[in-house]
């Protein structure tokens, strides 16, 4: 990660990130994946509608790889977008596995009819923390309540595959439209970015185009959200491209970017408006009503000094959430979710896309995604059509939180 700065872990094809993956919409693909992790592991394919045996997670009755074998994946990639790839093991308490791991990369499904592409540049930028650690937080910081378990900190984090101001600088010129690819690969913790003197137009969300276009100073991003978003280059200089959290960006999440012709030390400011609101990007009609609504509570059960916090999807844990609910194919469900706990949760669906219907009070509707951030106690409404039969897996992005429980089966009848 830099000099005298070396993780040892496991990577795909011997690089972090993986290699990028560019496939065909439509295309029907095979991919081998030998596995020389050391243990038992899989692949999921993070935003994608696939059969539940390729999906890559063992709740839907895809196949684990045994160490030292072989699996082929062959699906056909839809729909078109920013996708990813990630392992989807069980991690417990081991904080060198799956997605604490350099077991990350882009997928990225390439219209059928061809990308307008109206930009210069692509650049894509995968944030990873690295090197976590067990700790009380109430040990270290006033702040949750005595009876809290055991949470992860970290002590490096990436965002690309040098800490910050050590790998080459992204290099641009004036006037350039640049697409940035941005993608939250951390197993645990949720960030936020900025360029200073710079704006993000966002033009999708999880690789999904968002109705309303619109410019903001930062980018919010859970647990494996994406967000493709142009930035004109207007503002010559030399820049930090990092998080707004001071010990993250200590830590190395950012990387430079430098104009052609400018050189010196680059230049950070945090900016004043940090909020972050998925109702921007959204059309302010209402969704289309659901034939269904289910409502979801998520709780924490607290594992005390030492131990590990259990979580809860209406007072169970996984696997007594198999079934978590069963729908019928065709119909529209609403899940009206409540998150009763101290935490942020970035909830994800897999093999369905969603649409936020609903952020707090905020009715809203066309913003398409797979994974939610629910901040600490808050609401929200998400809707999804059941248009893809086949054991589905719903949970919380959180490694830790999903090894412990919150997670779910969406069945179809
Ligand atoms: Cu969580």
């Amino acid at each position: 990660m830099a000099p005298g700065k070396i993780v040892k872990t496991t990577g795909y094809n011997g690089t972090v990130p993986g290699p990028v993956l560019r496939l065909r919409e439509g295309k029907p693909v095979a991919i081998n994946v030998i596995n020389d992790a050391g243990y038992p592991d899989l692949i999921h394919w993070h935003g994608l509608y696939l059969p539940s045996i390729q999906d890559g997670a063992m709740e839907e009755g895809s196949p684990i790889i045994a160490p030292g074998q072989s699996l082929i994946y062959n699906f056909t990639p839809k729909p078109a977008g920013t996708r990813w790839y990630h392992s989807h093991a069980m991690a417990g308490a081991d904080l060198t596995i799956s997605t604490y791991s350099g077991e990350f990369g882009f997928l990225i499904v390439e219209p059928a009819a061809g990308d307008p592409g109206r930009y210069d540049r692509e650049v894509l930028l995968a944030a990873h923390l690295w090197e976590g650690e067990w700790v009380s937080m109430q040990d270290i910081r006033k702040g949750p309540p005595p009876d809290n378990g055991l949470e992860v900190m970290y002590h490096a984090a990436t965002l690309g595959d040098r800490l910050l101001g050590h790998g080459e600088p992204i290099r641009v010129k004036y006037g350039e439209r640049v697409l940035f690819r941005l993608l939250n690969a951390s197993a645990s913790m949720g960030i936020t970015l900025a360029l200073p003197g710079h704006r993000f137009t966002v033009i999708a969300l999880d690789g999904n185009p968002v109705p309303t276009p619109t410019a903001v100073d930062v980018l919010r991003l859970d647990v494996a959200e994406r967000a493709d978003v142009i930035v004109e280059m207007n503002n010559s200089g030399v820049w930090v491209f990092g998080s707004t959290d001071d010990m993250d960006r200590h830590m190395g999440l950012g990387i430079v970017v430098e104009y052609e012709n400018r050189s010196g030390e680059p230049q950070w400011t945090t900016p004043k408006n940090t909020q972050w609101d998925y109702t921007v990007f959204g059309k302010s009609g209402r969704a289309a009503a659901p034939d269904e609504t289910i409502p979801l509570k998520f709780e924490k059960i607290p594992g005390g000094r030492g131990g590990y916090n259990r979580w809860t999807i209406n007072g169970k844990s996984w696997p007594d959430t198999n079934p978590l609910f069963t729908v019928q194919q065709g119909k529209r469900y609403r899940l009206v979710m409540d998150n009763n706990s101290g935490d942020e949760h970035p909830a994800h669906t897999h093999r369905h896309t969603f649409e936020i219907t609903k952020v707090r009070d905020k009715p809203t509707s066309g913003v398409m995604k797979d994974t939610i951030s629910m901040p600490r106690f808050s609401t929200a409404e998400i809707d999804f059509v059941a248009d893809d039969p086949g054991p589905t897996f719903f949970h919380c992005h959180h490694q830790d939180h999903m090894d412990e429980g919150f997670a779910g089966l969406i069945a179809y009848s």
